[in-house]
């Protein structure tokens, strides 16, 4: 399937249920299999709102969104979430084991593919350092994981499905610039399409695509040595 991986929208719009103001206005773009897009914008710009629209978290209010060259609304939910890692903002963990919470949502993983998965989200040596290894409880009765060690894990348990199209929002940004940028070389090797939502120049850099998010909209596109060249407002980024 020569169109694995690439992600299109098509005049996107879109507001909440129930809400008057539209947060995305007609925003298109295409993004070939494989490419690395870095997401960048202020508080409340919307970029959250773009992602959440590729696994369907909600459907665009008009316009229409491709994915792996077929429209969502024609992929089965069960079919899309194979194709789709997304790791949200606020990591979702539960109270069960690091197994558990590594295999949630692919019951069949087995542990040396959650190994394999937490080696490349740098977080494999800090389990293997708890207790009881992959077997700890986390959450409530468990011991409790800083934030960037809840981030790594939530990349990982993305990771383990292999998805066409991996999208992070913000999951990284708890990551010291290192760590980070060992995560995303792993991440370089799955070959998938990865959106970032990132503030970090060095992730910025290392995109085929930088798309700044303004009020709902895309206001600058391009790479890094692009929008250095033409963009004020990056080159603002970039030097703040
Ligand atoms: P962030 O995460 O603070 O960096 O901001 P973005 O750029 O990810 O922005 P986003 O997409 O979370 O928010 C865009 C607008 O949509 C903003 O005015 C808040 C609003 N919004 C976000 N999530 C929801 C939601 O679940 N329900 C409603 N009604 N509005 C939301």
């Amino acid at each position: 399937e020569q169109l694995k991986g690439a992600v299109t929208f098509e005049h996107v719009s879109f507001r909440y249920p129930g809400m008057s103001s539209y947060v995305l206005k007609d925003i298109s773009f295409h993004v070939r299999p494989g490419e690395t897009v870095a997401i960048l914008g202020s508080t409340g710009a919307g970029k959250s709102s773009i992602l959440q629209l590729i696994p369907r978290l909600y459907d665009p209010t008009e316009g229409a969104v491709y994915v792996d060259g077929m429209n969502l609304k024609d992929i089965k939910m069960d079919d899309l979430r194979k194709r789709i890692g997304f790791t949200p903002q606020e990591s979702i963990l539960f109270s069960g084991t690091v197994e558990e919470n590594l295999a949630w949502g692919k019951s069949d993983a087995s542990l040396s593919e959650m190994k394999a998965a937490a080696k490349d989200a740098q977080i494999h040596e800090t389990i293997t350092d708890l207790k009881d290894g992959y077997e700890t409880k986390l959450g409530q009765k468990g011991i409790n994981l800083s934030g960037g060690q809840k981030q790594r894990l939530s990349v990982a348990r993305a990771l383990i499905r292999k998805p066409n199209i991996l999208i992070l929002d913000d999951s990284t940004s708890a990551l010291d610039l290192q760590t980070e940028s060992k995560v995303l070389d792993a991440i370089d090797e799955y070959k998938c399409t990865l959106f970032i939502v990132t503030q970090k120049l060095s992730t910025a850099k290392r995109a085929d695509k930088i798309m700044l998010i303004d009020d709902g909209k895309i206001i600058e596109e391009g790479t890094h040595d692009q929008l250095m060249n033409t963009s004020a407002l990056y080159r603002e980024i970039a030097y703040s």
